[in-house]
């Protein structure tokens, strides 16, 4: 497993060594002045040694909103080896608004003093192109909240535009391998519209979070099964991660058996379950005057390992691209029940869905819909053909005669 792992890293650093940008122009300090960016010297990009064991060539991982309350949570794991291997040495990046950089210089500050042998630098910035530099992890954390008398429709613009300038830089300046994993709300668009302007890349290597819901609904079923938490699987969280998702445990299972037939009361799925989960960040807000943190860095880094090192035979859900299938329109970014092998992921497909599945997905579909239409001038033309097109021309017939010619 380590060899591959080896493999993998090494092949990694072959396919970015081919990327035109460099990772010493990433750490030289001579290429920065003091305009509202810092660079802590770093010890070196190299293959270290660390404690008897081989480490894999350094990586360069970003973080937006790095100053914020789930960073604060959040970093020291990547740090410490958590999400990516304790064999992986990382350079950080981390990313924030000007108003932000002292805050950030102190969370910098407190990096240092861990001392975590696998930070082998950190650049700290208000740049995007010198943040997304070289970085093949963007953990895009970072975003505005909605202030008061904020409509929900500003709160999607004034992000979409946040998203769109993000998807923009990493097009530039990121490693060919880059992986995203949007955090930052209203997270399933945002990461569409950052996909939609990075065309470099595959819009499959954009995914938005929706782990936290799956923790949370895990989390309750074993409470109410009485067994541990690894005891349950397979459960989903379809569409978007907002009080319309859909936690679903019609194939759930506890211990092996059909979690349904071991919780055995439907009434408590759907008028406790369901809505706890679905309104469980507002809980944490009213009980914490502040939003989940501490839950959400943890469901970062379980999504990411997993999607990392693979996830064996466990299902995992994640806001991907549609590819219209159960009956979501191609190009949303909905979330859906994925397996990981290891480095990227593969749909489950071809699961019965019930009535009331269907009815609950459908309306997470639409409230997915109406966000891509508010901010679908933030959508390259190109993109939007690309991505819906196939599904129009499938109707018409369009997409028939186009296959014959
Ligand atoms: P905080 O307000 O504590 O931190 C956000 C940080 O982002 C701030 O330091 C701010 O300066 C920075 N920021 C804003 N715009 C930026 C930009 N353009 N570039 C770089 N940094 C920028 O929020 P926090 O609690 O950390 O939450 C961050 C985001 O995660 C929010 O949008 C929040 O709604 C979202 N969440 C998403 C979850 C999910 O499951 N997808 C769950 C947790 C969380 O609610």
């Amino acid at each position: 497993m380590s060899s591959l792992r080896h493999i993998r890293g090494l092949f990694r650093q072959f396919v970015n060594n081919s990327c035109s940008i460099k990772q010493d122009r990433v750490l030289s300090n001579s290429n920065y002045s003091s305009h509202g960016n810092f660079i802590v010297p770093s010890r070196g990009v190299q293959i270290y040694k660390g404690s008897g064991k081989d480490w894999l060539p350094t990586l360069h991982v970003a973080v937006t909103g790095a100053a914020g309350q789930i960073a604060y949570s959040l970093l020291p794991r990547i740090a410490n080896g958590e999400m990516l291997g304790e064999d992986q040495p990382i350079v950080l990046h981390l990313l924030e608004v000007p108003q932000a950089l002292s805050k950030l210089e102190g969370v910098v500050m407190e990096l240092q003093d861990c001392a975590f042998p696998l930070v082998q630098g950190i650049v700290a910035t208000d740049d995007l192109r010198k943040g997304f530099a070289d970085v093949s992890v963007a953990l895009l954390v970072g975003a505005k909240p909605r202030s008061q008398g904020m409509e929900r429709k500003d709160l999607l613009s004034s992000n979409a535009n946040i998203f769109a300038e993000q998807g923009k830089a990493l097009n530039e300046v990121a490693a060919n391998d880059l992986r995203v994993f949007v955090v930052g709300n209203p997270a399933n668009t945002n990461a569409l519209i950052c996909a939609a302007n990075a065309p470099r890349f595959n819009p499959e290597r954009f995914m938005s979070m929706t782990r936290l819901d799956q923790n949370r609904t895990q989390y309750m079923l074993a409470e109410k099964a009485g067994c541990k938490i690894p005891e349950v699987d397979r459960v989903i969280v379809w569409g978007n991660h907002s009080s319309t998702q859909y936690p679903d445990i019609t194939h759930a299972r506890i211990k092996g058996e059909s979690a349904r037939k071991v919780i055995n009361d439907e009434k408590w799925i759907r008028e406790v379950m369901i809505p706890k989960v679905q309104q469980r960040g507002a809980e944490v807000i009213k009980a914490r005057g502040a939003s989940s943190a501490a839950s959400a860095a943890a469901a970062v880094v379980d999504h990411m390992r997993d999607y990392w090192h693979g996830a064996g035979d466990r299902w995992c859900s994640v806001g991907i691209p549609s590819d219209g299938t159960y009956g979501i329109d191609e190009g949303l970014w909905y979330s859906v029940p994925v397996m990981c092998p290891g480095g990227h992921y593969r749909r489950i497909l071809n699961l019965p869905i019930e009535e009331f599945s269907a009815s609950m997905m459908e309306k997470s579909r639409k409230e997915l819909v109406e966000e891509r239409d508010a901010v679908r001038h933030l959508i390259p033309k190109e993109f939007g053909e690309k991505m819906y097109t196939a599904k129009k021309n499938a109707v018409t017939g369009a997409g028939k005669k186009a296959a014959s010619k």
